[in-house]
């Protein structure tokens, strides 16, 4: 029975880099986002080398998660790896100018989406002998930063989840990691921006920031850890990037 990697947000940036790393190393592909043409587009390149099932699929619809993780293919139904990657943030207006509606959007993707998906998909998963959950949090999970208000808290919510769910898998085949990128070149900021692409450039442009590959070459790395090994949270920058000063208002 081969390995069988449960990617959300496969469509773009990161679980797109996944897809395309873990099908080279043959595992079975479950593919999931809303865009289902870019799904469908991505199956017919990667079934070429492993079997892939894609649905379309919004992880805030528990509904929606639950019908789909029931409806898998007999094929599909052992999943030995979960990457929880969907999400996203929208604007980085100060919080008293942010609007409720993009907060709401980012607490409904970021955790409920992710809970979601990680309720549906345990009890398959600790059925397993070795399993692996690796969930998108952010360097916004540890370091505040003006404008990142409810995204980062969304992220830190992920990055306290995964050690929750740790102290309640220990001794089960389960490991979880927070993985925690810093500045990575993806549609994520263009999404962050409302599609601004001269913003887009700005951020990026020089930056040297990491690659989606960089960051799907860390998840195929966590899930191959020996079943001994769990990984409980990585952080990673691009050597570009570090922290700064505090910041003092003077009178
Ligand atoms: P992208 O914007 O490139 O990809 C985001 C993915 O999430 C897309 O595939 C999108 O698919 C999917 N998605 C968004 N909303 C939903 C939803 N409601 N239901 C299902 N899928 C959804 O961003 P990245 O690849 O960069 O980001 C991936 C993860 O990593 C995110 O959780 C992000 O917060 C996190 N992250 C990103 C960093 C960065 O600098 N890029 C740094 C640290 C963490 P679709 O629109 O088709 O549904
Ligand atoms: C994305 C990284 O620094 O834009 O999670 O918040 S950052």
């Amino acid at each position: 029975m081969s390995n069988c990697v449960f990617i959300t947000g496969a469509t773009s940036g990161f679980g797109l880099a996944s897809a395309k790393l873990f099908a080279q190393h043959g595992y079975k592909l479950i593919l999931t986002g809303r865009r289902i043409e870019r799904l469908a587009q991505l199956a017919d390149e990667l079934g070429q080398q492993c079997q892939v099932h894609y649905a379309s699929l919004d992880v805030r619809d528990s509904q929606q998660v639950a019908q789909l993780v029931a409806a898998l293919p007999e094929d599909f139904k052992q999943v030995t790896a979960l990457i929880n990657n969907a999400g996203l943030a929208l604007g980085t207006d100060p919080c008293d100018k942010a609007s409720l509606a993009d907060w709401h959007t980012m607490i409904d993707t970021n955790v409920t989406g992710l809970v979601n998906v990680t309720h549906a998909l345990l009890p398959i998963l600790t059925q397993q002998t070795v399993a692996s959950v690796v969930n998108l949090a952010s360097i916004a999970s540890n370091w505040p930063y003006p404008g990142s208000h409810v995204y980062g808290a969304s992220k830190a919510f992920v990055a306290q989840f995964s050690r929750n769910l740790r102290c309640d898998l220990v001794g089960s085949g389960v490991r979880v990691t927070s993985l925690e990128p810093g500045l990575s070149e993806s549609e994520f900021s263009l999404v962050r921006f409302g599609g601004d692409q001269e913003k887009y450039q700005q951020l990026y442009g020089n930056s040297n920031a990491l690659q989606p590959e960089d960051i799907a070459n860390i998840i195929y790395w966590l899930v191959e850890q020996p079943a001994h090994i769990n990984i409980n949270s990585l952080e990673v920058m691009p050597s570009s990037q570090a922290w700064n000063n505090f910041n003092v208002v003077k009178q």
